[in-house]
């Protein structure tokens, strides 16, 4: 069958409004949100039921064509874009944005992939419970892609990622299939737990179409500080002091750098400096509790007391009111978007026992300001999971390409020291197409070698994103 028979066949399929092949159309869904990959395709299909997308996988695995799946287009490793041959078809899952149910007594939700992660927050609410991922880009990545991703973001130190916030999947196989394994059963001891195989696979073995979630209850009260810190280790030592006397009333312990922060306030829009002197790093601290009056700023106030008593905090401030909280925030989570202004923005998402992130940050800065004076350390994440997001910039007035051209010897610089201190070279966004080929070098043999059986199992013909995860 040529490519417009088969793009026929998926007009019938999914009607006009389910079939994108008009140049200006497709733009958006041919390259990722940073600009940084870029693709072809021989269409997008927005398929708008489980139905719809088992026949467009069947009709292209019929006809030998890969399948791109697709959710907000939010990732940061390519995962989501198409090669450059245009011969591949994107499944966008953007019309299927259902949610099935919310059981406040099983404390689950059923959404569908396509649902974005801000509004299964928002239907948890209206129900009075919580659906606690939260990422700075909830407003548009999709469940299917915080699935396929595995994602994290600034509350996995109290709720886990997204494998421990999901009991049931529903997927389309390779071959057209579905698997319903739609359960919201908090035990199930039947053998292999075949949902963790689909969570974080990056749409490589199936494509997600809808998910049982679990809930929690609702947050009632929370506080918020900003706290300055001399080291890298001075903010370990703080983590520390906080989980210790807080426990799970810890949900957020995130680090960044004066360098991030600095690049936060020359482009985030109202950013403003908190303190009057220069830090080298800030820590945003986040307690909750499920009581409306809980005394947690009290809690706070009493805890950083004790750490500037210990001289491990050097300055803070415990936000007042929902304004400030805000502001905060928006210092945290407008760093990934404020490098974009800063020349590329080399990406090193990694992880490291939380006792070692201040000799790795030692090591790591050291090795590569060595190699480039003058280079922007942009390192800043959730300290409290040991993952930092370890990005570049370059060293200011000099060349994008020249720098964009060292990114494979500055990413071995990286992993390298990553990998010395028993890391990973991917803590939460995946490999996608970005870290594919690298990853050989930083995984056991016998792992990739069982990667790959579970690949020919369930995706033979490798028709299922094929040039993303695993090694060519
Ligand atoms: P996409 O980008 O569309 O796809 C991601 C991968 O999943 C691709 O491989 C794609 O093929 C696959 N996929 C998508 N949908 C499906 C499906 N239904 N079935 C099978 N495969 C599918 N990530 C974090 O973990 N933590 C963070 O804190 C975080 N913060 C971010 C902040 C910003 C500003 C930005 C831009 C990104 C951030 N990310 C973060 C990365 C990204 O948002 C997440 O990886 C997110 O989970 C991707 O969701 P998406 O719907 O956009 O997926
Ligand atoms: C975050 O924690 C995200 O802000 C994005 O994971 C990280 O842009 C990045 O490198
Ligand atoms: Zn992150």
């Amino acid at each position: 069958m040529t490519t417009s028979a088969l793009l026929e066949r998926l007009r019938a399929l999914v009607g006009d409004a389910g079939l994108v092949t008009d140049p200006g159309q497709l733009a958006g869904y041919l390259s990722d949100w940073r600009g940084a990959y870029s693709g072809s395709a021989a269409a997008v299909v927005r398929p708008g039921t489980t139905e719809e997308v088992a026949e467009v996988v069947r009709a292209c695995a019929e006809e030998g064509v890969a399948v791109v799946p697709q959710g907000g287009n939010t990732g940061l490793c390519g995962g989501a874009v198409p090669d450059a041959s245009g011969r591949q078809v994107v499944v966008s899952l953007d019309r299927m944005r259902r949610v099935r149910a919310v059981d406040p007594v099983d404390q689950t939700i059923t959404v569908e992939a396509g649902v974005v992660l801000q509004a299964v927050q928002e239907a948890a609410a209206a129900e009075g419970c919580l659906f606690p991922l939260s990422l700075g880009s909830e407003g548009s990545c999709t469940i299917g892609g915080n699935l396929s991703t595995n994602a994290g973001g600034t509350a996995v130190l109290r709720y886990g990622t997204m494998r421990d916030l999901t009991l049931g999947l529903e997927v389309v196989l390779p071959d057209g299939r579905v698997w319903n394994g739609l359960r919201g059963l908090r035990k199930d001891n039947t053998g292999y737990d075949l949902k963790q195989l689909f969570i974080g696979a990056e749409g490589t073995l199936g494509l997600v179409t809808a998910a049982v979630l679990k809930l929690f209850p609702a947050v009632r009260s929370r506080a918020t500080a900003w706290v300055a810190v001399g080291s890298a280790q001075a903010a370990v030592d703080l983590f520390g002091i906080v989980r210790g006397l807080c426990s799970d009333r810890l949900t957020g312990f995130e680090i960044m750098s004066r360098q991030s922060v600095e690049f936060v306030l020359r482009h985030g829009s109202g950013a403003r400096d908190l303190f009057g002197a220069v830090h080298p790093w800030y820590v945003l601290v986040e307690l909750s509790d499920t009581l409306p009056d809980a005394g947690l700023d009290g809690l706070l106030e009493f805890v950083l007391g004790g750490a500037f008593e210990r001289g491990v905090a050097d300055d803070a401030v415990v936000a007042s009111g929902s304004a400030q909280v805000a502001a905060l925030r928006a210092l945290r989570e407008g760093i990934s978007e404020a490098q974009n202004f800063e020349g590329p923005s080399l990406k090193h998402d990694v992880t490291v026992p939380v006792s070692s992130i201040p000799a790795f940050v030692e090591r790591t800065d050291a090795a590569l300001r060595a190699a480039v004076p003058g280079i922007r350390i942009v390192a800043y994440g959730h300290v409290g999971d040991g993952n930092l997001h370890y990005n570049l910039s370059k060293p200011v007035h000099s060349d994008d390409d020249a720098f964009r051209q060292r990114a494979d010897e500055l990413a071995r610089v990286v992993y390298d020291s990553t990998s010395s201190f028993g890391g990973s070279i991917s803590a939460e966004h995946g490999l996608g197409q970005s870290k594919r080929d690298v990853i050989a070098d930083y995984k056991d043999d016998l792992e990739l070698e069982l990667m790959r059986g579970v690949k020919q199992l369930l995706d033979p013909r490798g028709l299922m994103n094929p040039g993303k995860v695993l090694p060519g």
